[in-house]
């Protein structure tokens, strides 16, 4: 999916509040978003991706790393700019064979332990989808977006994105099992704190339960 896509459906049934108030404490421009579902819980891991509409955003190098941990990826969701190396080290004591089939990065890291010789790099914008050979439940996103301003929403539904330069961005909400997508929307960003209570609907996240450790620990 490109970056284009992520928004071609305009969500019908949610509501976008958008609200500018107030000075940041040191002029520093920031955004503050809060993430609620329809019902009114709060939502985690919802991307907030801010793009300059005029210049390019400078390419920020980032370490990221995804971990395989208890035969599950941590973090579930992971936002990167483009051009990003990411570590994918496996902490079990048995292989994971991790892999993509997605089009912004098609790649496989094959059997293996510890910390694999290479990062990958992810190096065109859109949505990468990881899994493991191994272990059919695992599962794993990776946003790749073409700026360096951007947060995820914690457990609270809260997500503080700092240091973002003045100027007109577009706004893109992203979320791995939201069911309709927000339309994007134009931001102003000068010497204030943008706050944003956004309603998003996400579909549950599968219950997949995990078999029985095998006796030979994979
Ligand atoms: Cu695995």
């Amino acid at each position: 999916m490109s970056a284009r896509d992520w928004h071609s459906r305009v969500s019908q049934g949610c509501a976008v509040a958008l609200l500018a108030l107030g000075c940041s404490a040191g002029g520093a421009a920031a955004v503050d978003a809060s993430i609620a579902s329809p019902t009114g819980e709060t939502v985690e891991d919802v991307a907030i991706v801010l793009e300059p509409r005029g210049a390019k955003a400078p390419l920020r190098k980032a370490r990221v790393v995804i971990e395989q941990n208890n035969r599950e990826f941590a973090p579930y969701v992971t936002i990167v700019q483009r051009e990003t190396a990411i570590e994918f080290p496996n902490r079990d004591p048995f292989k994971h064979h991790i892999y993509s089939f997605s089009p912004a990065k098609v790649f496989e890291v094959k059997l293996y332990q510890g910390k694999p010789a290479q990062p990958v790099t992810f190096d065109k914008v859109g949505v990468v989808v990881l899994g493991c050979n191994i272990h059919d439940w695992m599962e794993a996103h990776i946003l790749v977006v073409d700026t360096p301003y951007f947060g995820k929403t914690g457990s609270d539904g809260l997500v503080h994105i700092d240091q973002v330069p003045a100027g007109r961005y577009t706004l893109r909400v992203w979320h791995p099992r939201q069911t309709a997508a927000l339309p994007e929307q134009e931001v102003e960003i000068g010497q204030r704190v943008v706050r944003l209570r956004l309603v998003l609907s996400v579909a549950p996240r599968p219950v997949k339960p995990h078999p029985p450790m095998p006796a030979e620990g994979y």
